[in-house]
């Protein structure tokens, strides 16, 4: 058909459709069926707008030029084709703060005016480094004939974001991960749209972060001399991280699965040998002592000095309030100050918004904080909810915002959904966990969610296969709109999606059989 007949005709009679196989489904696409070549050698990628002057846009369009295209092309003839050889990204503004909610949209077009033009624009680099990842998603190799093509044109895509919170937490206490494998994590995070690193730093079993006036802390307490992370490294991390529009929320947990806190300064900790023997997690920290909360300002503080954005996460999740009484110590001091364990949890966790408050931080804690009902606690918080997906209706009920994560497990391999067969389908009981279901008032206060890597039985050789595909079902729930549900569709794209991650060599998995071309198979 002649192409101006026929975006005449699409432009009259917009043909809504998810055709085209991209991961994350953006929220809309109108495309043809004309299809045409892209030649490496003749295709160049410019930047325009206020935005363009950004060093961090300058990289990822370098770094995508590369993932565009990872195979040869020696035998490419493009003189009889059509082709397309510019891609245009404008981008409006120059500001590159990088905090939640800030605009991820873009549109993308190719068109033909006579010739394909593409385009990217958007408010900001984060929304067109979004809008890149979708254009190379677009982009097929055939190994037969050694060329790039790109189908169903002309081609019109409107995307942003369902939820700004969009996060995949790693656990490096229960096994370290040196700073390169952090790094390659978090870059493989951005190929599905997320957009937020949880660090989950320390726990019971390891302290690696160096703390300049507590040195003790990671000297004893990190698994191996150089089983650490300074705050330069963490700086230099937080930069890299920005770099693919990720926003990094450390955790410092507590005042549960604190005991590697004691192996650098005994009084940090409760004394309970008995409940330390059952588990290694129920040790909690010395909430009577300041020299706690000594320790806690100066780990934030550092912190701060270091972090654009605005969320400490202070944990409270599975605090074993039995192990404070089991130290005589503390159970005076509890008599002393006619307190219960229910008043000592609140007490240290009043210490900790101060210190949020006091950096200007907003605070963020696991659900059972929510359950204490501490009202002045809860007006600021953010609430993470892991283990009761009922909670998440109260918490936003109560108008506070709130963080999905119950069923999002990373560590838990075997499939949520009610039919067990040959495959384990682990991807589909994460993909159909919407937030906002079963909410009936207060939807606005879901920030969104994270998918969550503990790391008890994962490291670093392990980490990106066991994430890998099944986190990109978070990713897709967390950013597609809520009535993307389609089984067949999910399961073609996810597989096509995972074959793409196969080619940019991030260990992944297949869903069913099939042949993922990598250049050497
Ligand atoms: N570590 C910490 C964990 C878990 C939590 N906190 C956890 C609990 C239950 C399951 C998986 C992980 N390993 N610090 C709970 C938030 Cl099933």
């Amino acid at each position: 058909m002649n192409k101006k007949i026929f975006f005449l005709f699409v432009t009259i009679l917009p043909i809504l459709c998810s055709c085209v196989s991209i991961w994350p489904q953006p929220k809309t696409v109108f495309s043809g069926d004309e299809q045409i070549v892209i030649d490496p050698s003749n295709f160049e990628i410019l930047a325009e707008g206020a935005g363009a002057v950004s060093q961090i846009l300058q990289d990822r369009i370098n770094e995508y030029k590369q993932l565009m295209f990872p195979f040869p092309t020696e035998s490419m003839k493009t003189q009889d084709q059509d082709s397309i050889n510019q891609l245009k990204i404008i981008v409006q503004s120059d500001n590159e703060q990088l905090v939640l909610g800030v605009d991820e949209s873009y549109t993308l077009s190719i068109t033909f005016s006579p010739l394909a033009v593409g385009e990217i624009d958007s408010q900001t680099i984060w929304g067109a480094i979004r809008g890149l990842e979708t254009f190379t998603q677009l982009i097929a190799y055939n190994y037969s004939t050694e060329d790039y093509s790109i189908s169903e044109l002309p081609i019109t895509i409107h995307d942003e974001p369902h939820f700004p919170w969009r996060g995949i937490l790693l656990d490096t206490a229960r096994h370290f991960y040196p700073i390169p494998i952090i790094k390659d994590f978090i870059r493989s995070m951005s190929f599905s749209k997320f957009n937020t690193f949880h660090w989950h730093i320390v726990d019971a079993q390891s302290f690696p972060l160096q703390v300049n006036n507590y040195p003790l802390l990671s000297e004893k307490g990190a698994f191996c001399p150089w089983c650490t992370y300074s705050f330069d490294q963490i700086k230099d991390l937080i930069s890299f991280a920005k770099g693919y529009g990720i926003r990094v929320v450390p955790e410092i947990d507590g005042p549960g699965h604190d005991g590697s806190f004691g192996k650098g300064y005994k009084d940090l900790i409760s004394n309970c040998p008995i409940w330390g023997e059952i588990n290694q997690n129920f040790v909690t920290i010395n909430p009577t002592k300041q020299l706690t909360y000594d320790v806690m300002t100066d780990i934030w503080t550092e912190f701060s000095s270091v972090m654009e954005d605005n969320y400490l996460h202070f944990g409270g999740d599975e605090v074993y309030t039995l192990c404070w009484l089991e130290d005589s110590e503390i159970r005076q001091w509890m008599e002393d100050h006619d307190m219960s364990t229910k008043q000592l949890e609140e007490y240290y966790f009043e210490k900790m918004s101060h210190i949020a408050t006091s950096l200007g931080k907003k605070f963020v804690v696991w659900n059972e904080v929510f359950a204490l009902q501490n009202s002045s606690l809860l007006q600021n918080a953010i609430i993470q909810v892991w283990n009761n997906g009922e909670v998440l209706k109260d918490i936003v009920e109560a108008k506070i915002q709130a963080l999905a994560s119950f069923g999002w497990y990373l560590d838990q391999q075997h499939p949520n959904d009610k039919e067990y067969y040959e495959w384990m389908d682990t991807w589909k009981g994460m993909y159909y966990n919407e937030p906002t279901n079963g909410i009936e008032s207060g939807e606005e206060y879901i920030l969104g969610g994270e998918a969550c890597m503990w790391s008890e039985q994962v490291f670093p050789s392990s980490l990106q296969t066991r994430v890998w595909p099944r986190a990109c079902a978070v990713g897709e729930r967390l950013w597609s709109q809520k009535d993307v549900l389609d089984e067949q569709d999910e399961t073609d794209r996810l597989n096509k999606f995972s074959c793409i991650l196969n080619q940019r060599k991030i260990p992944t998995s297949p869903l069913s059989p099939g042949f993922c071309y990598t250049g050497n198979n």
